[in-house]
């Protein structure tokens, strides 16, 4: 008919709201309603979720700026001590009601879409997620940022901005994983600020000289140049002004104009641009690595320049944190500025390094702990391969520091990794292997043992040790996992620098997001009870405690127990809309959510569903009726590359469809496999969880973090003696968690009992012979395609599921004993919340900032920063 329709919301609201002086109108859908006219220049009146969205996005984000600007004018003005976390992986998740929350606006933009016709919770489910990493590690970087800024403490992120996201994952008909790509940034980015004015060249390849001064510097030069630009995500503080930056790269060719090629005529030349700097930031390789740490470190020195402070002064206003050895780099990048562009010594360069960076280790897995190709590094960098060997040479100096004292030159001993091209200047420091020499006489084997570069074809740098040498502090991420840092991968260097220098930060999670928001009904529940507001617990999450006299009461667990079934709905829910199946709701639900690795043991717990249902099938109707209805949830992602984890996800599948298809038995027992594992799906499944299992092999679990999630909104916890279980059961009570299998000290000589005194499966565990059996006979499908996973079991059992089954299974039975008594069940979830305040990011982000980085608050001032 050519008239304007209105099906979204009121017309005269709208219209009033494009009359900007219309006073009936909040500021927010004054604000939404002119984000739709100007920056996506859109009519009201066919406007989307998806625009509403933006618009809404767009709205926020003009409160975070406010706030951003003036957190950022305080911390110039105060010119206070930094922190910069280093991190390759900040798997941020979705953000809108995330700064809702922060900002203290959800009510108003709740109200003010829905008076333009839109409901808030389908607009949230617009946003795509940011999902720039792979786990733990990356989600914890996540947690650290929205503590830092709530705690209100100066600490930036720097990464990358990688044009894709993790890959997405589908399954396929066969139930096997399909990577597809994630371009997350198609759809336009609200929550990032590009900033075209800072940018930065960085050098890769060409040639490093020595300057033969006797001074230690080089010069590099030739080789490729690549631009880096940042752009800015603003991370709100909760319940504070603060609003902290993280910084991502991003890389572009250098297009510019190379005049000499011009000159000589030689137009193409002169224009050519490279492609492979496009693809620093698609791909993993170590380009990125240097490009990205040595952007940021342009930048952290560029501002702290501009304090005026003298470059000595550099570690008393500046902490660098490095995520895991990704970011290790960045110690020859630092000590490449210091000597040859600020003309430092390389002894005073180095003292500053070695007083800047921390390094936190986040696995003590051989195969996780980084090597890179010394021809590959001389090639891409060689100014910093030449400052690796300087620090290799100068390695036993290093390690008795405060002895650098004496210029006596003459009792130069010979040291395995003398670089011919030391100078001078680097020489002396090789007069200090003497003292090496002098504590362990002869020990030629540990200096070999301890050396920043393996020996081999080709030889390879350690990134774990020039992290640590290079490093102030060492932590771990749980106490367990610390001490096997200190007393095995690190072992020679805890003997050689005294233990003071190594330490453990314990990691954590943030209760805004992984209990306000994702279980608001919970929250609620908590604040009512507790009489508090949400801003008086959440940052400060013992005050959980108060809950623990209401385990007794009968009303409280019955709203206890009504929220836990009301998020299990809505997981039903997901699962019926997504993958159009149906979930009962009446059943206790059993998730294990992570990565797929076979530390992890995802392949334990299928096996031990399919022992389920044999032992279902082989009961008697009378007796199956008296069997605890379970639901097993399984999610998680497999390296594109790594075929035995993929094929756990395929037996995973397919076993899901014969156990949900079977009549007898899928009452008691159903299995579902939720693809493409993410943060925002982890917010869904979380709060429904009765029970949740962290079950790798001990020892190899450095922490793990769903754990504290689960728990955190009641999930009680069936696991191994690993990682942070051991500090949850310590809170929450080993009555109320649910521990198996053998400890760490037994494993060593468990595995080498599996090589050479190997015992016949059938004899060790039956009951697993008889799994093992059922999948190879063809019970699932798949012809025998499962054979090379099976394998992995049957010999050499690594990560020792034989010897773990029986009392997994029994630890299992245990669980359904438990859940039969449900008021008991009730008493434990409760009390198991109530006791996971140790497990707030911001206790952890406080004794990074305390005992590490030694940085303060700097809260924002009330009214404009001048
Ligand atoms: N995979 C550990 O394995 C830990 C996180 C965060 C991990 C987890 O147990 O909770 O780090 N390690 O500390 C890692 O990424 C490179 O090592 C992880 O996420």
């Amino acid at each position: 008919s050519g008239k304007e329709k209105w099906p979204k919301g009121e017309e005269k609201v709208w219209r009033a709201g494009m009359r900007s002086v219309d006073k009936n109108i909040s500021d927010v859908t004054r604000s939404v309603v002119n984000h739709v006219q100007t920056s996506l220049a859109r009519q009201p009146y066919n406007l989307d979720d998806f625009g509403a969205y933006q618009a809404s996005a767009l709205s926020v984000r003009d409160n975070l700026l406010v706030n951003w600007n003036e957190t950022q004018m305080n911390y110039t003005r105060k010119a206070p001590k930094r922190a910069y976390y280093l991190s390759l992986e900040f798997l941020m998740g979705r953000t809108l009601d995330n700064a809702l929350l922060n900002l203290g606006l959800k009510d108003q933009y709740k109200d003010g879409v829905k008076s333009l016709g839109f409901n808030m919770e389908d607009l949230l489910e617009k946003e795509r997620d940011a999902a720039l990493g792979n786990g733990g590690l990356g989600r914890l970087a996540a947690c650290y940022l929205d503590s830092s800024a709530s705690q209100e403490l100066p600490v930036w992120g720097y990464g990358l901005r990688y044009k894709y996201g993790i890959f997405q994952q589908l399954i396929s008909q066969d139930g096997e994983q399909l990577e597809a790509p994630d371009p997350w940034l198609e759809n336009q980015n609200p929550w990032e600020l590009p900033r075209i004015d800072v940018t930065y060249q960085i050098r890769f390849y060409g040639n490093a000289d020595r300057v033969t001064d006797g001074s230690g510097r080089a010069i590099w030069q030739g080789g490729q140049e690549v631009l880096a630009i940042a752009y800015d995500v603003m991370i709100p503080g909760y319940g504070t002004k603060t609003t902290n930056n993280l910084r991502l790269w991003e890389s572009k060719p250098k297009r510019g104009f190379d005049l000499n090629s011009f000159n000589a005529g030689n137009y193409e030349g002169a224009v050519e641009v490279s492609n492979s700097a496009d693809a620093i930031t698609s791909v993993l390789y170590p380009n990125d690595h240097t490009f990205w740490t040595a952007a940021s470190l342009a930048d952290i020195l560029r501002r702290f320049k501009n304090t005026g402070k003298p470059i000595k002064e550099f570690p008393d206003y500046i902490a660098i944190q490095l995520n895991d050895t990704h970011p290790t780099l960045a110690i020859p990048e630092l000590m490449r500025i210091l000597i040859d562009e600020e003309d430092l010594h390389w002894n005073q360069a180095w003292h500053i390094v070695t007083n800047t960076f921390f390094y936190t280790n986040h696995t003590v897995l051989p195969e996780a702990l980084e090597k890179w190709p010394v021809p590959l590094l001389e090639h891409v960098l060689p100014r910093h391969m030449q400052i690796i060997y300087d620090i290799v040479s100068a390695q036993s100096y290093i390690f008795h520091r405060p002895k650098l004292i004496s210029s006596d030159r003459t009792c130069m001993v010979s040291f395995p990794y003398v670089h011919p091209e030391l100078t001078a200047d680097v020489a002396p420091f090789r007069f200090f292997l003497q003292a090496v020499e002098k504590k362990y006489p002869g020990d030629r084997d540990r200096l070999a043992r301890m050396s920043l570069i393996e020996e081999g074809a080709p030889k390879q740098v350690r990134m774990a040790f020039l992290a640590c040498v290079g490093s102030r502090k060492v932590n771990g991420v749980a106490e367990l996992h610390s001490e096997l840092v200190q007393t095995t991968i690190l072992k020679d260097f805890v003997d050689f620098d005294g233990i003071s220098k190594f330490g453990n930060v314990t990691n954590g999670i943030t209760p805004r997001r992984w209990l306000d928001q994702c279980n608001p009904e919970l929250s609620a529940l908590i604040s009512k009870t507790l009489q508090l507001s949400p801003g008086a617990w959440l940052k400060e999450l013992t005050k959980l405690e108060g809950l623990l006299p209401y385990a007794e009461s009968k009303t409280f667990r019955a709203e206890w127990a009504a929220i836990k079934q009301r998020n299990k709905e809505r997981l039903a829910r997901h699962v019926e809309v997504t993958l159009g199946l149906k979930v009962r709701t009446d059943a206790m639900y059993d998730v294990q959510i992570k990565r797929l690795h076979e530390y992890k043991r995802q392949t334990l717990n299928i096996l031990g569903v399919i022992h389920r249902y044999l032992t279902l099938k082989s009961l008697k109707p009378a007796e199956r009726a008296k069997a605890n209805r379970k639901v097993v949830f399984f999610a998680g992602k497999a390296a594109p590359a790594y075929y035995i984890a993929k094929l756990t996800i395929r037996l995973i599948v397919n076993v899901a469809r014969v156990i949900n298809a079977d009549p007898e038995t899928n009452e008691y027992l159903q299995l579902y496999f939720l693809p493409d594992y993410s943060v925002s799906l982890a917010e869904v499944l979380i709060p429904a969880s009765d029970i949740s299992q962290h079950i790798s092999t001990a020892g190899t679990e450095a922490s793990g973090t769903s754990n504290m999630k689960f728990c955190l909104n009641g999930g009680l916890l069936l696991g191994t003696v690993d990682g942070a279980n051991i500090e949850i059961a310590e809170e929450v009570g080993e009555s109320n968690v649910f521990f198996f299998g053998h400890l760490t000290p037994a494993v060593e000589d468990l595995r080498y009992q599996h090589v050479y005194h190997p015992v016949p499966i059938e004899q060790k565990c039956p009951a697993l012979a008889q799994v093992l059996n059922q999948i190879s006979g063809g019970l699932f499908g798949g012809d025998g395609v499962y054979e090379p996973l099976l394998n992995t079991i049957r010999q050499g059992d690594y990560y020792l599921l034989t010897d773990d089954f029986d009392s997994y299974i029994a630890a299992l039975a245990m669980v359904d004993e438990a859940y039969l008594d449900k008021e008991e069940w009730i008493k434990k979830s409760i009390k198991t919340t109530a006791k996971m305040g140790k497990f707030s990011s911001d206790r952890a982000i406080n004794e990074y900032a305390e005992s590490y980085w030694n940085i303060e608050a700097i809260p924002v001032p009330d009214g404009i920063v001048a």
